[in-house]
C-alpha cells in the first residue's frame, strides 16, 4: 500500500525520487494534458473514457504522445498494480517535455509521460454528509475560442484564481459563469440542479470541461425516473433549485446546499442527490478495466 509513480517507463515508489526537469515545458509554461481517473475495488472507472480524453485533448494542443492508447492503458495498469492500492486515485499527465527556454515547442523531441497512483480527499468527509457552501465568483471561466475548456490542460491558473477567491471568502467551492454570466462549472467539478424531478447541466458549448462523471450522472438520472436536460443555467436557478450538486472523479458527487447566502431547496441534502449516488456508487462497483489478476 503505497504511492507509485511511473516516469517515462520507469517505476518509483518514494515521493522524493519521483522528479522531472525544470526544463520540461509542462514546469516552465504548463504546457500539457492531463486527466484524474479513479480505481474502485481494483477496477480503473472509465478508462477508455479518460483514456479517449486525453488523446482528444493532445491533438488539439499538437502533443504527439508518442505512445498508444493501449500502451498508455497497460502502463496504468502496471503503475497501480505496483501501488498495491485497490482504491486509489491516478493523476496522468503528459506533458511537452524538456526542451530549452523559450516558447518554441519544436526543441521539446519528447512528451513526459507521468503517472501517480495515490489516494486524494478533495472536501471533508462531513461535506459530503452535509453538503457544500458555494459562492459565484468574480473570475470568469475562460473563453472557450481563447483556451478551449474542453482541453484538459496542466495550465489552471484560471481555475486556481476562482479557488483562491473560494478559500479566501470562506466557502467550500465557487461557481464559476461565462462572460455571458451563464453558470458554467464549479473549480475543478461540473455542477447540476435538480427542479421538479428535472435534472439540469450546462451544455459543453457554454465553456465547460465535459467531466466523465458528469456523463456517467447523466447516464444513470433517467433510471432515477428524472428527465435530463442540457441548458443554460443562471445562478436564479441555482438559488431555486430543489437540489444541486457537483461532479468530478476526484470529488465523485458532492452536494451543495448553499449558494451565495440562500439556501438551496431546503438547505438538507435532498433525496435525488442520496439516490443518484447510491446509483452511482453502485456502477463504480462493476464498471471498469481491471488490474489485478488474482
Ligand atoms: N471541470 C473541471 C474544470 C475539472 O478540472 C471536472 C470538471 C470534472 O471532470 P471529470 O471528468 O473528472 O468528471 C474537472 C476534473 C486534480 C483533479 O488532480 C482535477 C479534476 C478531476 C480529478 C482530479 O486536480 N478535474
Amino acid at each position: 500500500m503505497e504511492t507509485c509513480v511511473y516516469i517515462n517507463g520507469k517505476m518509483y515508489h518514494e515521493r522524493e525520487q519521483a522528479k522531472v526537469s525544470v526544463f520540461d515545458h509542462g514546469y516552465l509554461y504548463g504546457d500539457g494534458v492531463f486527466e484524474g481517473i479513479r480505481v474502485y475495488n481494483g477496477l480503473i472507472f472509465k478508462c477508455r473514457e479518460h483514456i479517449d480524453r486525453l488523446y482528444e485533448s493532445a491533438k488539439t494542443i499538437y502533443l504527439d504522445i508518442q505512445m498508444s492508447r493501449e500502451e498508455m492503458t497497460q502502463a496504468m495498469i502496471d503503475t497501480v498494480r505496483a501501488s498495491g492500492l485497490h482504491d486509489a486515485y491516478i493523476r496522468l499527465i503528459v506533458s511537452r517535455g524538456v526542451g530549452d527556454l523559450g516558447l518554441d515547442y519544436r526543441h521539446c523531441k519528447k512528451p513526459t509521460v507521468v503517472i501517480i497512483v495515490d489516494k486524494i480527499t478533495l472536501y471533508p468527509p462531513e461535506r459530503y454528509e452535509k453538503g457544500l457552501k458555494v459562492i459565484t465568483t468574480a473570475t470568469r471561466r475562460n473563453k472557450p475560442d481563447s483556451l478551449n475548456c474542453q482541453i484538459k490542460s496542466c495550465n489552471y491558473l484560471n481555475n486556481i484564481l476562482a479557488k483562491i477567491e473560494v478559500i479566501r471568502a470562506g466557502a467550500d467551492e465557487g461557481i464559476m459563469l461565462n462572460n455571458s454570466g451563464y453558470v458554467t462549472e464549479a473549480t475543478a467539478d461540473n455542477i447540476f440542479v435538480i427542479k421538479n424531478k428535472t435534472l439540469i447541466t450546462p451544455p459543453s458549448y457554454f465553456g465547460i470541461l465535459v467531466g466523465i462523471t458528469r456523463q456517467a450522472v447523466l447516464d444513470i438520472a433517467p433510471d432515477e425516473g428524472l428527465h435530463v436536460e442540457t441548458a443554460g443555467i443562471l445562478v436564479h436557478d441555482i438559488y431555486n433549485a430543489d437540489e444541486c450538486f457537483l461532479t468530478g472523479s476526484a470529488a465523485e458527487l458532492i452536494p451543495v446546499v448553499e449558494c451565495d447566502g440562500r439556501a438551496v431547496g431546503n438547505g438538507q441534502v435532498g433525496p435525488v442527490f442520496k439516490a443518484l449516488l447510491k446509483r452511482f456508487r453502485q456502477k463504480t462497483k462493476d464498471d471498469g478495466v481491471q488490474v489485478f489478476t488474482d
